[in-house]
């Protein structure tokens, strides 16, 4: 029976017009939903779709940030810059667990990132050119996670709320380190500061574009709203984002590259210029200037990690036959 009120991820539903409004009733009501509670079959997908991306994103983005650890100007950057790629890593494996309490496996979240089916955050497909970049990713990538992340702990599906907690706040680590790199440099030389000056103008417009497409385009938010998965938009976690971004760039003495942008007393944010579309889904459709090396480093990873999975496997069979054995 197909419900003409509440809708699943794909558009529609068997399931009765009863079951979807005692879910929703649920939703409303603040309760938390948990692995083994009903849920409509479009809450779970859209869930698998969301947190499985997210996942991918935190792993992905070890990579660009990786590339700095030998470079890194000194041994407290070092350290420091270890210590946020490994809790990347860290974020990526809670959310591929929250995934798992779905019914979904790593493998196959794995097989369809490798595949090209599942989605990554398109910031990942940069390249980071300079120390610079290390820095603005903390303060401007890490930033807008924050922003988008900080609502996801008030998830209506609770492993995945429950992960966001812990998750923010090492993701507030992470934007303090970036912002005090940024600092740092544009308080140094000329040369310095003109650094963190390309740095920001390289990916100020792409941190923008993470937070995903304005709200008329965006296809799932609403039903994602409904179900308070996302409990804010996508335009107005953004506009909150530069809000509180344009006077830290102030306070760096650098200059955001987007001439258009000004304050608007009346709505009590900034306006801000036009936003390159064609190159936001160019790069998410799998165009973006680093999409293949970033595919391939996770397939060069995930295939010399074949060994250690299978004599994981191996080991934890050994250990549960010999257990049975001795019972
Ligand atoms: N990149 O209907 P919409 C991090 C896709 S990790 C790529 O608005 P939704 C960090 C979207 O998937 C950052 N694709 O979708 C890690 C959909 O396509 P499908 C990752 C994007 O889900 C390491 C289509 O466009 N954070 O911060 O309602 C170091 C239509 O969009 C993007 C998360 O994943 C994008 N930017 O809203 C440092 C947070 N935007 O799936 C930092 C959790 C949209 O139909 N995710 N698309 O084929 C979310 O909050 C939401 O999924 C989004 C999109 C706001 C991203």
């Amino acid at each position: 029976m197909y419900s003409q009120g509440l809708i699943g991820a794909d558009g529609r539903t068997h399931e009765t017009p009863e079951f979807l409004e005692a879910f929703q009733k649920r939703i409303d009501a603040e309760e938390k939903i948990e692995p083994n509670d009903a849920m409509p079959a479009g809450y779970r997908k859209t869930l698998v779709r969301q947190i499985g991306q997210h996942a991918h994103s935190e792993i992905v983005g070890m990579l660009p940030e990786g590339n700095w650890i030998t470079r890194a100007p000194s041994l407290k950057r070092k350290a420091a810059l270890l210590a946020k790629v490994q809790d990347e890593g860290g974020h990526g494996l809670y959310l591929y667990c929250a995934a798992e309490t779905l019914g979904v496996s790593r493998e196959e979240m794995t097989e369809e990132l490798l595949s090209g089916k599942a989605k990554y955050s398109s910031i990942f497909n940069y390249p980071t050119l300079s120390w610079a970049d290390i820095g603005t990713i903390g303060w401007l990538v890490d930033g807008a996670a924050i922003m988008n992340q900080i609502p996801l702990c008030r998830c209506s599906f609770g492993p995945y709320a429950r992960a966001m907690i812990r998750v923010c706040k090492e993701e507030s680590f992470h934007q303090r380190q970036g912002y005090e790199i940024v600092m740092t440099l544009a308080q140094g030389t000329p040369e310095q500061k003109a650094m963190a000056q390309d740095s920001l103008n390289r990916w100020w417009w792409p941190s923008l574009m993470m937070f995903g497409p304005h709200d008329a385009d965006s296809q799932h938010s609403d039903q994602s709203m409904a179900w308070k998965i996302k409990r804010f938009s996508n335009d107005e976690l953004r506009q909150k984002f530069i809000d509180a971004t344009v006077p830290q760039a102030e306070y760096l003495g650098l200059t955001v590259p987007d001439p258009d942008l000004k304050w608007n007393e009346e709505k009590g944010g900034y306006d801000h210029g036009p936003i390159d579309w064609d190159e936001f889904w160019r790069v998410v459709k799998g165009h973006g200037p680093m999409a293949r090396d970033r595919i391939k480093a996770r397939k060069k990873a995930w295939d010399d990690g074949a060994w250690v999975r299978e004599a994981a496997l191996a080991h934890a069979q050994k250990r549960r036959a010999r257990k049975m054995a001795a019972e």
